[in-house]
């Protein structure tokens, strides 16, 4: 699936965004609708929808987002915070492209709602 997304026009500079990394795989932004003192998104500049069409040729670019989101969250200052990715709507995903949150800055409880 490849439909464009409110993520897809922000990366074509469409859609303005608080924009704190970019490189030539992906780019980071503040979240519009934080549920933290820090909540940031990390999405592929390519489009993926979500982990369930990702197959083994994504693997470098996963390893990627993982790590560029582990930069951010330090540099941020964060000693803990907490990753996510929604696949799909009953978990939650709302715009479907791709994307990583850092959440941080206060105490997360667990189990998520
Ligand atoms: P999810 O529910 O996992 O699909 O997360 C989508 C997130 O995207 C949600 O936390 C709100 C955020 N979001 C939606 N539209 C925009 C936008 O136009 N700009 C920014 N910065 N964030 C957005």
């Amino acid at each position: 699936m490849t439909g464009e997304t409110i993520f897809s026009r922000i990366i074509k500079g469409e859609i303005p965004c608080d924009e704190i990394y970019s490189d030539d795989k992906c780019i980071a932004f503040r979240d519009i609708e934080p549920q933290a003192p820090v909540h940031i998104l990390v999405i592929p500049k390519k489009t993926i929808v979500n982990l369930k069409e990702v197959g083994a040729e994504e693997q470098e670019l996963l390893g990627h987002l993982l790590l560029i989101s582990a930069q951010i969250a330090k540099k941020e200052g964060l000693e803990d915070w907490r990753t996510v990715i929604n696949t799909g709507a009953e978990a939650g995903q709302t715009v479907f492209h791709l994307h990583i949150h850092i959440i941080g800055g206060r105490k997360l409880n667990w189990p998520p709602g």
